[in-house]
């Protein structure tokens, strides 16, 4: 992977921050965009503007035709089975609630079981939570070993003939780890249950086929593979999509409006009511055509590459704890140094250039597990260098010489 060539696909990285080249080491909250991506959105509203599923207008067919062919290539990026499976939404967040809401809220009776991990963000958390308190329902938790994992022994204990989902991340935006989400899902699916994967880092550095993994439902973030924010998907097997009712209602989701009822249309778009955000799921496909020339195996290879990089050389600091196992790390180490709270820290990093994240990573019950308030954490993705990581160990060791308390 020729990583200089890729890099001038992202105008946002040529640039200084406080006189140091900048280093992006936070692509797991929100990765760049290619100048594709930024070009395609460029072309939409010059030349293409108009609402979908109603002109017979040109613009509206050219971005109807555009809209719906994002769909497509987003079916074939997971190997879903059907196009009508990929439902657009604004996020892993909605379409996690979206699932909460209305599939589970229907079959879910007192004293059914909801399965989730406390290694869980909170967007996969809070949804079930909530869908418990509204039902009844028993909200359980896998339970984590000291690292933050969890076995798959542990989810065999869990799962009984009373959960009705299990949802759990297919990589933690914390740990870094890949969760065994398939064999998740045959234990799932021995009890009858149906397994949600949340799908929000795990597809910007992961080829992912629904079909093998046999999950029910996978949700992502266009944001997180270098697509424009505001748009994600929900995929989901028909037959549960068809047993599901929507939870928007208006313009564009009806087959048929009386004064007193009305009938929805059929898959995807009853669950798309409403204007659909229609020029970043066009941003969204080309953003998978990008990941896709360059190779999700590619990315894969290059992101762990640079996490083992980065965990090595880690290791020699000394006071610096990481958090999560050392081995089977995707794109990002989690750590915390001495006693320096992680926000000094990455504020000292931004003054030689390098942005990480700092705080709980929306995973309090994670972080409690963990033993910390909060962490730093630095994430790598396929427009990183071996070059910028040593920019921020130079950083690191900085920010301890300008503390001098560890
Ligand atoms: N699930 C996981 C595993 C995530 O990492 C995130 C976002 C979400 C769900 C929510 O995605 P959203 O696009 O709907 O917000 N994670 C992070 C993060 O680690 N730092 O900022 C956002």
């Amino acid at each position: 992977m020729d990583i200089s060539r890729i890099r001038e696909f992202f105008p946002i990285l040529d640039q200084a921050i406080n006189s140091y080249p900048l280093a992006y080491l936070d692509s797991a909250a929100s990765a760049q965009k290619p100048i594709q991506v930024i070009e395609a959105l460029k072309h939409y509203y010059e030349q293409d503007n108009a609402n979908v599923h109603r002109g017979v207008h040109t613009l509206g067919s050219r971005a109807t035709e555009a809209y719906e062919g994002a769909r497509i290539k987003v079916a074939q990026f997971i190997h879903a089975k059907r196009t009508e499976e990929v439902i657009f939404t604004r996020g892993t967040t909605s379409s996690i609630n979206l699932v909460a809401s209305s599939y589970v809220r229907e079959i879910c009776k007192e004293g059914d079981e909801i399965v989730v991990s406390a290694m869980e963000h909170h967007s996969n958390l809070l949804p079930w939570q909530q869908a418990a308190k509204a039902t009844g329902a028993v909200l359980k938790y896998i339970p984590l070993q000291a690292d933050g994992t969890f076995s798959i022994e542990a989810v065999e204990n869990t799962i009984t003939d009373r959960t009705k989902i299990v949802s759990v991340s297919h990589m933690s935006n914390v740990l870094g780890i890949v969760n065994p989400v398939k064999q998740i899902a045959t234990i799932a699916h021995k009890h009858g249950a149906v397994v949600m994967v949340d799908g929000a880092q795990s597809i910007a550095h992961l080829k992912v086929d629904v079909q093998e993994l046999d999950c029910d439902f996978y949700v992502f973030s266009g944001h997180k593979m270098c697509g424009p924010t505001g748009i994600g998907v929900l995929y989901g097997k028909k037959t549960y999509l068809e047993q599901m009712e929507p939870i928007e209602f208006g313009g564009e989701m009806i087959a048929d409006v009386g004064l007193y009822d009305a009938s929805w249309k059929e898959l995807p778009w009853k669950f798309e009511g409403g204007t659909p955000m229609i020029a970043g799921a066009i941003g969204l496909g080309v953003a998978i055509d990008f990941l896709e020339q360059i190779g999700l195996d590619v990315i894969e290879a290059h992101d762990k590459q640079l996490t083992r990089y980065a965990v090595e050389q880690m290791k020699q600091i000394e006071h610096l704890t990481m958090y999560g196992p050392v081995e089977g790390r995707v794109g990002l180490v989690t750590f915390n140094v001495g006693k320096i709270h992680p926000h000094d820290l990455a504020t000292v990093l931004d003054m030689y250039g390098v942005a990480i994240r700092a705080g709980h990573h929306c995973c309090q019950p994670l972080m409690r597990h963990l033993g910390a308030s909060a962490t730093a954490r630095a994430s790598f993705y396929l427009y990183n260098t071996e070059g910028e990581v040593d920019q921020f160990l130079f950083a690191l060791n900085k920010t301890k010489e300008y503390f001098k308390e560890v």
